[in-house]
């Protein structure tokens, strides 16, 4: 699906903000030092701690911020489609999401630039070779790794950070994924935008990144967020999964393709049915030809048998009627000498006796 390059000259990067105050300007600053072409989009979810405020007076010195002010606390996953579609609407080619609190390195930026050149969407990757994790305690490097083996699992997905939310796209992924079918709200957010890239067979790569925790301010992962990422990832799995046997089972019985399965049989077997009207047309002819062959050779016999059948009538004939001549008067003797109704029936022609004597 990579299409062309995009240009680089076209990049937005999406900082999603609550109670970020004292890292925004920090975070900001650091970017701009490090991809200067870089635009920002700070979608901030009027944040108690004057966040918004912060960042305005950034924008108004600097033409590469913006500021999205939105109208209260309503999850990352909100935020950022907010932002996606403030980006796709002014026309920017590459997207990014990068935290506020410094977790992931604007100096590391350009490794996923780089590698979008040929890739639909890129991800800072902390579970590949190269990447790592700096100051997490055991517990939350716990849930990551396991949250990202898990929907790895079962969704089938071929990415190591499912998780991980330092990520480029291009702008034609963003388009091609169905943002607004987009329901999740915490970091499950992630893991969606990956999913739904791999099923529209988009290509993915990983780059290995540092991450590094927060020094300053709190973080905002809560038990709800992980409960939202484990049950949502348990029913796209199961969903998958589902549909994998329904794509299956499509594949032999889909009602659509009956048409082209039968034609495509009867394709398959014109030719065969061809061949043997073609074998049993000429089977037909030869018994034909044999027929009329045998009746050639049998009729002159026939024709012999039937002249040889007269000729024996022709020879008997003067004899048989001699015979009949002789034997006239005696059968006319003996007929007189019946009663006349028998007489009748074995010769009707013979004289009756006593009809004379009636007239
Ligand atoms: N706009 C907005 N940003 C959020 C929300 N929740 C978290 N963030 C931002 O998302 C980024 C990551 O959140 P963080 O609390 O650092 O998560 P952690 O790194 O997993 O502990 C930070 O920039 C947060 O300010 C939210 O509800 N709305
Ligand atoms: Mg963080």
């Amino acid at each position: 699906m990579v299409d062309h390059t995009p240009s680089l000259e076209s990049i937005l990067v999406i900082i999603p903000t609550y109670n970020e105050a004292p890292n925004i300007e920090t975070i900001i600053g650091r970017l701009r030092a490090a991809v200067p072409a870089a635009h920002v989009l700070v979608a901030d979810d009027n944040s108690p701690d004057g966040t918004g405020a912060i960042a305005d007076r950034l924008a108004a010195s600097d033409d590469h911020v913006h500021v999205m002010h939105r109208k209260g606390k309503e999850g990352l996953g909100a935020a950022y489609l907010a932002g996606f579609a403030w980006a796709l609407d002014a026309g920017y080619e590459v997207i990014v999401e990068m935290d506020a609190d410094g977790s992931h390195q604007p100096e590391q930026l350009p490794l996923l630039l780089d590698a979008l050149a040929t890739a639909d969407m890129v991800k800072g990757s902390r579970y590949v070779k190269g990447g790592s994790v700096v100051n997490w305690p055991a517990h939350r490097k716990f849930i990551s790794r396991g949250g990202s083996v898990y929907s790895r699992l079962v969704l089938g997905v071929p990415v190591n950070d499912m998780t991980g939310g330092f990520t480029a796209f291009r702008a034609s992924t963003l388009r091609a994924i169905g943002l607004d079918q987009i329901a999740s709200a915490g970091y499950c957010f992630q893991i969606d935008l990956v999913r739904r890239a791999h099923a529209k067979g988009l290509v993915i790569k990983e780059v290995p990144i540092e991450f590094v925790e927060r020094e300053l301010g709190v973080s905002k992962m809560d038990q709800s967020i992980v409960s939202e990422a484990l049950y949502r990832t348990t029913a796209w799995g199961v969903q998958h999964r589902a549909q994998q046997v329904w794509g299956l089972k499509d594949k032999v019985l889909k009602p659509g393709d009956a048409k082209k399965v039968a034609s495509d049989a009867r394709d398959k077997v014109q030719p065969t049915v061809d061949k043997v009207i073609h074998v049993a047309g000429d089977a037909r002819h030869k018994v034909a030809d044999a027929a009329e062959d045998a009746r050639e050779k049998v009729e002159p016999v026939v024709k012999k048998v039937v002249h040889a059948a007269e000729d024996a009538i022709d020879k008997v004939q003067p004899s048989v009627d001699k015979v009949v001549e002789a034997v006239k008067p005696t059968v006319d003797k003996v007929v007189d000498h019946l009663p006349p109704k028998v007489a009748e029936k074995i010769h009707p022609a013979a004289p009756r006796r006593g009809a004379d004597d009636e007239s």
